[in-house]
């Protein structure tokens, strides 16, 4: 059995920067330090956060008031922010910078009252953070998730009209959405491409190319990790068995049983390097060789934590 490694994988410059403002947060309050939803969607960092001491929420009244908060790199609704500032709590920000451009020009959009289109998963956290950045009543943001809500959306000034994407979406449904709102809307205006970014693109494009190379391909990640899923997605979709693991403990042996000589492994932009490694272990006792590091993009990109998001003068200024 041979282990080809899909480059890149696994964590995203985003993510870096989300989990590592929470370790720093731990390290220089040494207090309670609460999160508000997961920071990242992956149950092993999740775990380890918990073990130290970091209190996940879901709703900002959860927290006691003057308490230090960090919101997850998935973003918040400007609501969120209100009530957080409400209760007088310390807070950190861990949205990608990639994500706070998508509220940003949501939020343009919104002051200009320009009607505006976001394709995105409903109730996914990311949607409702830049759902939430649209506060204008008297204007409208749609959310549309298929070519058939393209159909079916009715807008009242097409001749001015934004649309947005969520990050990680499937780059070729959302190719598709895209042209058909082109179609049905020729003046729309909307990012130079789309709004998934570089991390998404990069390892959808990688897992594409492994499907080519292998007969079956682990994903790991976390069953509410979006693109996670859209990377076994898309396996699927090349025909190749797939499955989407958290962790080796989720492999079944019967997996194994079919004609599999290469298997192709890779890690969604939220899933550690450990957790791989822990399924070549894994592979290895059953028999596999030596993985190969398929060649790949190299990925540059490194979102820097300013110093200043610590101090508690300029938080509270
Ligand atoms: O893929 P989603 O958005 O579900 O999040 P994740 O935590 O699994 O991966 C990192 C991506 C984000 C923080 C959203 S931009
Ligand atoms: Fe940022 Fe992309 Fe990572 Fe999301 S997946 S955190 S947008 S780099």
């Amino acid at each position: 059995m041979n282990i080809i490694l899909s480059n890149p994988r696994g964590f995203c410059a985003g993510v870096k920067r989300a989990i590592l403002i929470v370790e720093q947060a731990l390290k220089i309050y040494k207090k309670t330090i609460y999160v508000k939803h997961e920071i990242v969607h992956n149950q092993y960092i999740i775990n380890q956060l918990r073990l130290k001491g970091v209190i996940f929420v879901e709703n900002i009244l959860e927290i006691p008031d003057y308490s230090i908060v960090v919101f997850s790199a998935h973003g918040v609704s400007k609501k969120t922010l209100q009530k957080a500032k409400k209760k007088q709590l310390i807070i950190l920000n861990a949205i990608c910078p990639l994500v706070q451009k998508v509220h940003t020009e949501v939020s343009k959009s919104s002051k200009q009252s320009i009607e505006t289109i976001l394709i995105g998963h409903k109730e996914h956290p990311e949607v409702k953070g830049i759902l939430g950045q649209y506060t204008n009543k008297k204007s409208q943001i749609h959310l549309i998730q298929s070519v058939e809500d393209v159909k079916n959306l009715y807008i009242k000034n097409n001749q001015k009209l934004n649309f947005f994407t969520q990050t990680t979406l499937s780059i070729i449904n959302t190719k598709k959405i895209i042209s058909a709102l082109k179609n049905k809307f020729p003046h729309i205006s909307g990012p130079y491409k789309e709004d998934i970014c570089y991390a998404t693109t990069n390892r959808q494009k990688a897992v594409y190319k492994l499907s080519k190379k292998v007969n079956m391909i682990l994903v790991i990640g976390s069953k509410n990790s979006s693109n996670s899923n859209r990377l076994a997605e898309l396996s699927r979709e090349t025909g190749t068995y797939t499955q989407l693991i958290d962790s080796v403990s989720d492999i079944k042996k019967e997996w194994f049983k079919k004609n599999i000589n290469y298997i192709g492994i890779t890690a969604g932009a939220s899933a550690p390097e450990i957790l791989v490694q822990e399924v070549i272990q894994y592979l290895k006792k059953l028999g596999a060789k030596q993985p190969i590091e398929m060649l790949g993009i190299k990925e540059t990109m490194n979102f820097k934590i300013s110093r200043k998001m610590f101090d508690i003068n300029n938080i509270l200024n």
